[in-house]
């Protein structure tokens, strides 16, 4: 049986967390994989604070295994959204796209374990400082905004930068990737890309078919220009937005403008041409949809059965 650390920490079976995807993750996807022995985890990057109450209301009704919240740092909503995590008293408050310390002392305040996503051990080790329960060490390989380091360099040198769990995410879909995680240092995984396709997630059947039909180069990485590198997969949208980056003569302002509305467009309309999917490398392993439950079992069995036949390689 696969345990460690951060499934004493979150109070959870399995050590498997869903990332926060904007739009993709709200209650039913969280409290699906929570009821399966991971961490659910809702996006709080697409609500203002009521909105985000809401979708922690729906998802109290639909569990009572413990999830989270993650907060997109670059929000409009962002002071709103982190004040309703301590108000609703979420055990569990994970960030991404900036530095969360700021308000890393009223969520411990209030009880919540905060669990920062970092691309470097120079913010692990300030998250660390100011009381983070762990860290999450997300490799480029990821969809959606990524750091400058991939997984395999990221979690070893976070890993020794800290002395609190660090958990493993970018390009890990399967019990090959949560072994791998674990040889690194980390103590658990964050997936995403595997759970856009789960029979309990209500994206769009568009993007689930696009995911399904992946290959294993059919991602881009767009927005670097404009400070938040992006990686989603190919499609008119992503190549045109790839084109208008390289053409000077287009201000950041027309290309902010042409990014609006994209994440919405991709995950509830389905939009194949004008949506953002955003995706990572991992795509291209993802071949079947399934159950959260069946889908956090074939990672923990896989990952159960290489560690467990590890010692073929010593003679
Ligand atoms: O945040 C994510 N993934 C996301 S957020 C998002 S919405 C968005 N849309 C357009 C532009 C930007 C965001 C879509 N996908 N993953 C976690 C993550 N956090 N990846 C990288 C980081 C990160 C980067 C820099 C975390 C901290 C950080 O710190 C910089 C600093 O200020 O120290």
């Amino acid at each position: 049986m696969l345990k460690t650390k951060l499934c004493e920490l979150l109070e959870i079976e399995y050590p498997v967390m869903q990332g926060g995807m904007a739009w993709v993750a709200d209650a039913y996807l969280a409290a699906a994989v929570s009821n399966a022995g991971g961490l659910g985890i809702i996006a709080g990057m697409n609500s203002n604070g009521e909105q985000l109450r809401a979708q922690i209301r729906k998802a109290k009704e639909l569990t009572n295994k413990p999830f989270g919240v993650n907060v997109m740092l670059m929000s409009p909503f962002v002071e709103e959204t982190a004040a309703v995590i301590c108000e609703e008293k979420i055990p569990v408050v994970t960030t991404g796209a900036g530095n969360p310390t700021r308000f890393m002392a009223a969520w411990k305040e209030a009880g919540c374990k905060v669990i920062p996503v970092v691309p470097s051990a120079a913010l692990a080790k300030m998250v660390e400082r100011r009381g983070a329960s762990a860290v999450i060490a997300e490799g480029g390989e990821s969809g959606g905004h990524i750091g400058e380091l991939h997984t395999m360099a990221l979690v070893p040198q976070v890993c020794e930068a800290v002395s609190i769990p660090v958990i493993a995410a970018g390009g890990i879909v399967d019990g090959r990737g949560l072994a791998a995680a674990l040889m690194l240092g980390a103590c658990g995984v964050q997936m995403g890309t595997r759970f856009i396709v789960a029979d309990e997630c209500t994206a769009h059947d568009n993007f689930k078919e696009k995911v399904l039909a992946a290959k294993d180069i059919d991602t881009l990485v767009t927005g670097k220009r404009l400070g938040h590198p992006c990686r989603a997969l190919k499609n008119d949208f992503s190549r045109k937005f790839a084109e208008m980056e390289y053409d000077m003569t287009v201000s950041n302002e027309e290309l902010e403008q042409y990014g609006a509305g994209a994440l919405r467009r991709a995950v509830v309309e389905g939009d194949l041409k004008t949506g953002s999917f955003l995706c990572g490398e991992c795509a291209g392993m993802v071949k079947e949809k399934m159950s959260c439950r069946d889908i956090i079992q074939d990672v923990v069995t896989g990952a159960e059965a290489l560690l467990g036949g590890a010692s073929q390689w010593l003679k």
